[in-house]
């Protein structure tokens, strides 16, 4: 997906390389009109390689990044492996490209892409904790099967085909239902999709004092995830403010008419790299408080797009 990412968004890319596992090594990928073959990476792999996007899993990442790091290579890494590492920034360009670079004005050598729902989220609050200071949020997720990958979709697919399934994917049949379980369960009853939400926002935002209270939840689209976001401010709120500020903030695609049936939906925001909010609205009785409306295609902002775009900002800096 990211390959195909920089494609789209015209990165300039002079040649690629594409590494994986055993499985996947041998087959080949279409890039620019030439095929590139996909192989097993090894020491020397990384070699005059500028870049490295790493998508294959936090042990993958694990093993290999710092080797690749040695090599001289910039990598973005989009597995979990270190996104709490507080040596390694984690970041989402529209809201802390600051971070991409250390006080010298060079990049950090390995950079961490946050998780899809929490990308989503911070995109959609930055202009707002900018102007109001966010104090709390309590955030509901709806969330694509695509998030599994491959394997998340065809378990839909073949749920709705009536296909008996040996273990289901989601851990409860997803076909005709919802299950509020993304990721397997810690010991404060709260999942690890959940707590990245709480640990990724306050990072992205450098401020440990922000409350996040998540529900992530599985439903049978593809497509993007949905969010449900209350969030409280420490200064009043103003919903005209809110609104301008929304509208004229880059990423940020706000669809906002619900007389005309106007707000954001995955189908609607699929294969696209915004973020997309509506339905926002004033809290029924907290002064301080909005409600409001959040999709964005998982694939794409939540993870491949947020990847080139950090590429993006190193290329800009370099070339300026
Ligand atoms: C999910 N957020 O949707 C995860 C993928 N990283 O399952």
């Amino acid at each position: 997906m990211a390959y195909l990412t920089a494609k789209a968004r015209k990165f300039p890319v002079s040649r690629l390389k594409a590494f994986a596992s055993e499985r996947t090594a041998g087959t080949e990928l279409l890039f620019n009109d030439a095929k590139v073959k996909v192989e097993v990476p090894d020491g020397r792999s990384w070699n005059g390689v500028d870049f490295g996007l790493f998508s294959a899993g936090a042990s993958m990442s694990l093993q290999w990044a710092p080797v690749a790091v040695e090599s001289g290579t910039v990598v973005v890494d989009n597995s979990s492996a270190f996104r709490m590492d507080n040596n390694v920034p984690l970041v989402v360009p529209e809201v802390n490209p600051h971070a991409i670079f250390d006080n010298n004005g060079s990049p950090y050598k390995l950079i961490s892409n946050p998780n899809c729902s929490t990308i989503q989220m911070v995109v959609a609050l930055k202009p707002l904790h900018d102007e109001f200071k966010i104090r709390k949020i309590i955030v509901s997720t709806y969330q694509s099967v695509t998030g599994k990958g491959k394997k998340g979709l065809e378990a839909l697919e073949s749920e709705m085909r009536n296909e008996p399934q040996a273990s289901f994917t989601h851990f409860k049949p997803i076909a005709y239902n919802i299950v509020p379980q993304v990721d397997a369960f810690l010991e404060n009853g709260y999942t690890k999709e959940e707590m990245k939400m709480v640990n990724e926002t306050r990072k992205i935002f450098e401020d440990d004092s922000i409350s996040v209270s998540p529900t992530t939840v599985r439903v049978p689209v593809y497509g993007g995830h949905s969010e449900s976001i209350y969030v409280e401010f420490e200064k009043n709120v103003d919903i005209k403010k809110v609104m301008l500020l929304l509208h004229s903030f880059p990423g940020l695609i706000v669809q906002d008419d619900p007389s005309s049936q106007i707000y954001p939906v995955p189908i609607d925001c699929y294969g696209k790299d915004e973020v997309f909010v509506g339905r926002v609205r004033m809290d029924l009785e907290h002064p301080k408080a909005i409600n409001m409306w959040v999709v964005a295609d998982n694939l794409r902002k939540g993870a491949a797009t947020n990847a080139v775009q950090i590429l993006e900002k190193i290329i800009e800096k370099v070339n300026s």
